[in-house]
Formats: C-alpha cells, sequence, structure tokens
C-alpha cells in the first residue's frame, strides 16, 4: 500500500518536579535545603534516514509519547532524564501543522534531523531557593510539561522525472517497460489511482520516474482524479509528457498537450518552467495519417522540446527516449 499522507500526534516527556527536602543528618541540626531537581523530559526526534522508504509505520502507530524526566530527590539527587524517541520518516517528507497545515519543517533531503516535540525542563529542587533571608526555602519548581504536537507528515515523492498524460495514454506501461516497476495496466481510464516509481537504467546510471494518475480537461475542477497528485511530480527535475498519438485517442495531440500545459498551470504555475520532454506514443497504432502527429512535432520544435515518437507497448524507441531523459540530467 502506498502512504503518502497521515496525522500523527506527538508528546513530549514533562519535566520531572523539583523536589522539596532538607537535610536530616543526625549531628546537623537545621541542614538547609537539599531537594535536587527534575530531570528533563524525553524530546521526540524525527530523521530522514535512507532506510526508510514510506510513511507505512506511522498507519500502525499514531501516536507516541517520550519518557517523563523522573522528580529530583533528597541529597541534591537530580531526576534522570526522560529517555527521547527518534523517529524515522523518508526523505521527502514535509511536516505540517494540523489542521491548518502551515509549514513546519521540510525533510528536503536524507540525514536532516529536526525536534518535533521538545521535552519539558526539570523544575528546580529548593536547595537552590535558599537566600540570607530564607534559610529553610519550602519551594521547588515544577517540571515544565512536554511539548504536544498533531501534524500531518506528507510525503512528496523525490523522483527525477515525472509521467504526464491523459489517462490511458500509456504511462503504466511506459513505466513498465523502461524500469522494475510494475504497475497495474488496463485499457481504461484511471487505472493508476497513486503514484508508482521506477528506477530507470542507462548506460551505467540510473534515474527514478514516477508513474502517477492520469490528468482529465477540467481536473483543476476536480475532474476525474483532480489535480492532487500533482504534488508527487513538484519536486521532479524533467516531466516527460506522454500523449496517445493513435486515432483512438480522445483529443488530437496538439490539444492534448494545450490541456495539459493548462491543467499543470493552474495547479502550480512553476511546473512549466521544468525541463520537458514530449513523447508521442503508440506510434505502432498510427496510421499513414501524420497530420496530427507532425503539428505536435512542428510545434515542439519551435518551442525547442525534445519530441520523440514512442510505442511503450511495442519498445519502439524506448532507448532513444531513455538516452534523451538522461542527457537532459545534469547532476548538479
Ligand atoms: N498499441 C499500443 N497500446 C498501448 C501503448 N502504450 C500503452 N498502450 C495501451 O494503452 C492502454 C492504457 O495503458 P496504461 O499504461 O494503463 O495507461 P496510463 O496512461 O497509465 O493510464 P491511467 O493510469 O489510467 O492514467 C493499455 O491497454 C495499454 O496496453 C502503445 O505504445 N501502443
Ligand atoms: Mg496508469
Amino acid at each position: 500500500m502506498f502512504v503518502d499522507r497521515v496525522i500523527v500526534s506527538f508528546r513530549a516527556g514533562d519535566g520531572g518536579d523539583g523536589s522539596r527536602s532538607f537535610r536530616r543528618e543526625k549531628f546537623i541540626p537545621r541542614g538547609g535545603p537539599d531537594g535536587g531537581d527534575g530531570g528533563k523530559g524525553g524530546d521526540i526526534v524525527l530523521v530522514s534516514s535512507p532506510i526508510c522508504q514510506s510513511l507505512t509505520d506511522f498507519k500502525y502507530q499514531r501516536q507516541f509519547a517520550a519518557e517523563n524526566g523522573g522528580a529530583g530527590g533528597r541529597r541534591k539527587c537530580t531526576g534522570h532524564n526522560g529517555a527521547d524517541i527518534v523517529l524515522k520518516v523518508p526523505a521527502g517528507t514535509v511536516v505540517k501543522t494540523c489542521p491548518d497545515e502551515k509549514l513546519v519543517f521540510d525533510f528536503d533531503r536524507l540525514d536532516r534531523r529536526f525536534v518535533i516535540a521538545r521535552g519539558g525542563k526539570g523544575g528546580r529542587g529548593n536547595v537552590h531557593f535558599k537566600s540570607s533571608v530564607n534559610q529553610a526555602p519550602r519551594h521547588a519548581e515544577k517540571g515544565e510539561p512536554g511539548e504536544a504536537i498533531q501534524v500531518v507528515l506528507e510525503l512528496k515523492l523525490i523522483a527525477y522525472a515525472g509521467l504526464v498524460g491523459l489517462p490511458n495514454a500509456g504511462k503504466s506501461t511506459l513505466i513498465s517497460k523502461i524500469s522494475a516497476a510494475r504497475p497495474k495496466i488496463a485499457d481504461y481510464p484511471f487505472t493508476t489511482l497513486t503514484p508508482n516509481l521506477g528506477v530507470v537504467d542507462y548506460q551505467g546510471r540510473s534515474l527514478i520516474v514516477a508513474d502517477i494518475p492520469g490528468i482529465l480537461e477540467g481536473a483543476h475542477r476536480g475532474e476525474g482524479m483532480g489535480l492532487e497528485f500533482l504534488r508527487h511530480i513538484e519536486r521532479t527535475r524533467v516531466l516527460l509528457f506522454v500523449i496517445d498519438v493513435s486515432p483512438f485517442s480522445s483529443l488530437p495531440p496538439l490539444r492534448t498537450f494545450e490541456v495539459l500545459e493548462n491543467e499543470l498551470e493552474r495547479y502550480q504555475p512553476q511546473l512549466l518552467r521544468k525541463k520537458r520532454v514530449v513523447l508521442a506514443n503508440k506510434i505502432d497504432l498510427a496510421a499513414k495519417e501524420r497530420e496530427g502527429i507532425d503539428a505536435l512535432r512542428n510545434f515542439c520544435r519551435r518551442r525547442k522540446i525534445p519530441f520523440v515518437e514512442i510505442s511503450a507497448l511495442k519498445a519502439i524507441h524506448l532507448e532513444k527516449m531513455k538516452k534523451l531523459l538522461f542527457s537532459a540530467h545534469d547532476p548538479a
């Protein structure tokens, strides 16, 4: 199961209370205060780790509480610190407040560390409150409460390239041919409901490509699956437009391109600043009548968008396509 969004509650440990105690040794009358400090409550820390690939673990446990600090004791004994909890999240996880979804932290790469809930400080014991006017303070501090927060954890896949196309364009077929990913493929729209990632190898290098659900004209108004899943390609460097150029397509190729561009722009205009490659798919079905394909090709030439005719199903020109994809890849 692909989990890309979970709501989780974190509660750090409370600080331990300071102690209120007085020395009671046999030959030392009025020995004065000796109450120790409370220990610190445990923190809850999130770390982006290569060992963690998804948010699935948070689906089974949605509440975490760190240990409280121990109370201070007699003879200036300090209470023990509560143990921290360190939780792994995948790189690409974004933490937002719940329910207003303000950004709290962005695990944009591996090995980032963030204290999501800080443990409370321990209270000071009465040994600290002795003064010239008060030799026997009865006051000790309470420990501070630990922070409690409820957040949304959202995983944005960090793929190098994203496949964008109308439903049924052949996106999943393509990823299944160029990578080891085996998504569901079928001759009806919206076969893909959650994103699939595939690792594509070419001449000793590899890249991640994301296959996402199809986009319909009007998706920005909520048609089809809407556009929410586009967040999975927000961080990709390249968009691969997969366009069905067979006579069975619901729209002519150039019109398809315009629809896709328009929907992306309505979701987030910056998406159009990404490098693009146009893949004219299902070329094996394209009849002699190539007007539509040529129109798209010429348009791409004018706009300087790399264009390649492929058949995902029959594996035609896939090497050429990979070459284009990898040449667009400058490992900055
Ligand atoms: N003839 C031919 N059929 C293809 C080609 N690529 C994909 N198909 C067929 O087109 C249909 C849809 O393919 P999918 O890969 O599921 O399409 P998709 O873009 O992932 O569709 P959604 O997930 O619904 O958005 C399937 O029946 C595929 O076999 C191709 O190059 N040639
Ligand atoms: Mg699909």
